[in-house]
């Protein structure tokens, strides 16, 4: 596509520079300035006290139940489909623009599930200090942290509910030498959409149990926690040379595109591809805590360990980029501290058919997670995560 004067001379009037034009697909004016998501544990406590503030307001002003309502009427047109990024990332930006206009300190902030998958009960974000722990009594009503305690109005008046799988334990969910090799692999939003939607996206929602396995998983708080991270892994994909990858089915049957509009908010998809474009004014954070999952770092390790068809087939990048230069204290520590990687937790076929999602793709994303945690351990391969 060739690019016209005009659009030229408006870029320029914008403050584009070369670079930035040379994307043609890009139709939003670049952000004067962005913000930065960052890890939820990494938050000082006046960034968590201005958060906590705004979710009570929130909750007061009837924001939970509201958007609790969307996620639940647009439900079958947002997942098991190509829409299940671009809808989730507008969701949680439009969730987040609603948060500023209280307290324009407020950030979505994300859970790096990753860093927690052997043992996400233990997880300090599910403490009392932060989102809260399981839910408690017959009701397994959430009685200690931010919602603590809470009722919520949608659908119909319940205390928020939690009831963590594996007796309370939870996990393993999914690790990030998997996930990072699921970002190198897939070749096209067909193929990466249910790697991550029937992974880690799906047991999150399914293993917190409560309202966070119900269309109305808005309700809690982690909800929102967990799709910004699924929405950092989709911008991790987009800048591994996916910056624009936009194919696969739509709801309505036919083919997406980047001019599809995304479900409820009627605007196309190509206007959130692009973080720090257009509404998107926002990037993430690569804090010490968030390096140590989706991590240039681990490739080094990776590749000094597996055999090279085996890296190859699973860390394809690995072979474009031979050697890491690691930053003071991010190197992983040598194999023998290493730990095998366990199986995933899969998500019940029964969940997916509820949910009215898609059980051949659901399959094969849960296979693809399984013959990898195969081949790391037939590979003798010890994580440092
Ligand atoms: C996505 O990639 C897979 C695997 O290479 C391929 O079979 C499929 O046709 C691709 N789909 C699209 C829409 O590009
Ligand atoms: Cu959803």
């Amino acid at each position: 596509m060739k690019l016209s004067a005009g659009v030229l001379a408006a870029a320029a009037a914008i403050g584009l520079s070369a670079v930035g034009v040379t994307d043609a697909q890009q139709t939003q004016p670049r952000c004067s300035s962005v913000y930065t998501r960052k890890e939820l544990l990494s938050l000082t406590p006046t960034e968590w006290n201005t958060v906590s503030g705004v979710l009570r307001t929130m909750q007061n002003q009837g924001w939970f139940a509201w958007f609790a309502y969307l996620h639940t009427n647009w439900f079958s047109q947002i997942h098991s489909q190509s829409q299940f990024f671009p809808f989730h990332r507008r969701f949680v930006y439009e969730w987040e623009r609603v948060a500023r206009q209280y307290n324009p300190a407020y950030v979505q902030p994300y859970w790096d599930e990753m860093r927690d998958y052997r043992a996400p009960a233990t997880s300090a974000v599910l403490s009392s200090n932060w989102v809260g722990s399981n839910g408690q009594g017959t009701n397994r009503c959430v009685m200690n942290g931010v919602q603590g305690g809470w009722t919520m109005s949608y659908l119909g008046n319940h205390c928020l509910q939690r009831n963590f799988a594996r007796s309370g334990n939870l996990g393993p969910w999914y690790s990030p030498e998997y996930i990072t090799s699921i970002i190198q692999r897939a070749p096209n939003m067909t193929v990466f959409r249910p790697q991550i939607e029937f992974s880690l996206h799906g047991i999150v929602h399914i293993e917190t149990g409560g309202d966070m396995a119900t269309r109305a998983s808005v309700n809690d708080w982690i909800f929102m926690l967990h799709h910004t991270n699924i929405d950092r892994l989709w911008w991790q994909w987009q800048q591994n040379g996916h910056l624009w990858t936009m194919d696969g089915p739509n709801w309505d049957g036919t083919q997406i595109s980047l001019n599809t509009n995304i479900a409820y908010f009627n605007e196309p998809i190509r206007n959130v591809m692009q973080l720090g474009y257009g509404q998107m004014c926002y990037q993430y954070a690569t804090n010490p805590l968030s390096r140590r999952s989706l991590i240039g770092g681990v490739e080094n390790l990776i590749s000094s360990v597996l055999p090279p068809d085996v890296l190859h087939k699973w860390f394809p990048d690995s072979a474009k980029v031979p050697s890491i230069t690691f930053a003071p204290g991010a190197k992983p520590p040598p194999p023998s501290n290493g730990k095998v990687i366990p199986y995933p937790r899969e998500i019940p076929d029964s969940w997916i058919v509820s949910m009215g999602n898609d059980l051949a793709n659901a399959k094969n994303a849960r296979a693809d997670a399984r013959n990898f945690v195969e081949a790391m351990n037939k590979a003798g391969y010890k994580s440092p995560y």
